[in-house]
């Protein structure tokens, strides 16, 4: 059975798409899950793609990511990024290696969305890509864990 990388999205998040075109573009959740899906095929790994408007229901996700031996982990927590220290404890808990990502450039923005928590629990970020900042994510994620991309 394929690996599992778990794609978690946060609030707002199921609104992409559909409002602030500007800053998040037009693409909507169900093509960024589509893209994490074909990315990760390319490695031979499946993705296992979530999205929650509540903190506890992010923990619990990733609860599961540890529970059903998730190989990786791909955040956006959208706003809880920054103000979140219980899902950063969760995912240092787990120890699952885990690619925090953002849409916008969050250090181009408000001074509040400069710092994340969940980037410090990630062993990498990336930020100001759009939509392709998750397939660029799960590449990643497949560099660190050892994972090829099938021919
Ligand atoms: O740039 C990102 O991906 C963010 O994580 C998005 C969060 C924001 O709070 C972070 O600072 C940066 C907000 C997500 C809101 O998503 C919407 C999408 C479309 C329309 C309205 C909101």
């Amino acid at each position: 059975m394929a690996k599992t990388v778990y794609v978690l999205n946060g609030p707002n998040l199921n609104l992409l798409g559909t409002r602030e075109p500007e800053t998040y573009g037009h693409d909507r959740l169900a093509d960024v899950e589509r893209l994490c899906s074909e990315t990760a095929a390319r490695y031979g790994l499946s993705a296992d793609c979530r999205q929650s408007n509540r903190e506890g229901e992010l923990i619990d996700f990733i609860h599961d990511a540890y529970a059903k031996k998730a190989v990786g982990i791909v955040i956006n927590a959208g706003g809880y990024s920054h103000t979140s220290i219980a899902l950063h404890d969760a995912l240092v808990a787990v120890k699952i290696p885990t690619v925090e990502v953002h849409i916008s450039n969050i250090h181009a923005r408000e001074s509040f969305r400069h710092h994340s928590f969940t980037a410090k629990a990630a062993f990498a970020s990336l930020c100001g890509f759009g939509i392709d900042g998750y397939r660029l994510a799960i590449s990643g994620l497949a560099a660190k864990i050892g994972a090829v991309a099938k021919a």
